[in-house]
């Protein structure tokens, strides 16, 4: 169905990272189970707990960084795709793990942010970072004192490099979405997006999402099995 010059946008979710051990945040015993989005996940829940929202981010963090979480085999086929298809291959994903870069991934945007990161609220600098981060720490840009932030988007805030999202959806000719509940906007409005604009749609994930009726194709199984059978 494909020209080999046709681009190709691919939305992942949370859903891919569970077969490295990472919790999604919907299911059962997802990360939504064991704190309030409200209190973790919103500029007004870390304007009044800042410690609470750092020691969560820690604690994944230090999850993410565990010897045995490791990209798996969706996360390696996407990475080939990359590489060897002749057209561009956008990454778009949701998740703030880094399993999509060390599987090779480079043509990719973290719409949400990277837990790996922290950000200045003065001048906006943005450093890595693998230990933990709190409230007392400065920033070594612009001096400020004790305005590091984790560089994560909250609900209420705008998601990342939304205009280039947009650009890639109008003309692309497949959009794929993977591993993704479809319940955060505006993630979860690509898939109308990339239709209006012409492209075939295909959902790859453990059960129909929130949007499932919009999708052309439907491929449900573990992302592990479901990602490498379709870009073979
Ligand atoms: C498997 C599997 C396996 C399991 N294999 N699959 C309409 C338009 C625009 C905005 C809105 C709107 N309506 C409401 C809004 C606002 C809001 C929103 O969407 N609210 C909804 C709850 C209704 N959106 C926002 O606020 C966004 N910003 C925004 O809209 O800015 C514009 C604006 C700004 C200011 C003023 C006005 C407008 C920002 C959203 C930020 C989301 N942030 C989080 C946290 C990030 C940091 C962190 O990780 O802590 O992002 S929330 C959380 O949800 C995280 C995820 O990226 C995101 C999506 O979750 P995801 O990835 O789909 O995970 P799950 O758990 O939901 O689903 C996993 C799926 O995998 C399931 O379906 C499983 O079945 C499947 N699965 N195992 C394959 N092995």
């Amino acid at each position: 169905m494909l020209k080999p010059s046709d681009r190709i946008v691919i939305l992942t979710g949370a859903g891919i990272s569970k077969e490295s051990g990472l919790d999604t945040f919907r299911c059962a015993g997802g990360v939504w189970e064991r704190v309030r989005l409200e209190d973790v996940a919103t500029p007004e829940g870390y304007a009044r707990d800042p410690d609470m929202v750092h020691r969560f981010y820690n604690d994944r963090r230090r999850g993410l960084l565990q010897a045995d979480v490791r990209p798996n085999a969706a996360h390696d086929a996407l990475a080939r795709l990359e590489r060897e298809w002749p057209g561009e291959v956008l990454l778009v994903t949701q998740n703030i793990d880094d399993l999509h870069e060390r599987a090779g991934s480079r043509n990719l945007i973290h719409m949400h942010g990277e837990l790996l990161k922290a950000r200045c609220g003065v001048c906006g600098a943005i450093t890595e970072i693998r230990a933990d981060l709190s409230v007392e720490d400065d920033c070594a840009d612009c001096g400020a004192v004790a305005e590091m932030r984790p560089h994560v988007v909250w609900f209420g805030e705008m998601p990342l490099e939304m205009e280039r999202i947009y650009q890639n959806l109008a003309t692309s000719a497949l959009f794929v979405s993977i591993g993704t509940s479809g319940n955060v906007y505006p993630a979860a409005g690509f898939v109308q997006e990339a239709r209006i604009n012409g492209a075939h749609t295909v959902e790859l994930n453990l059960e129909p999402s929130e949007g499932a009726t919009l999708f052309d194709e439907k491929i449900y199984g573990p992302a592990t099995g479901a990602v490498p059978a379709f870009v073979e």
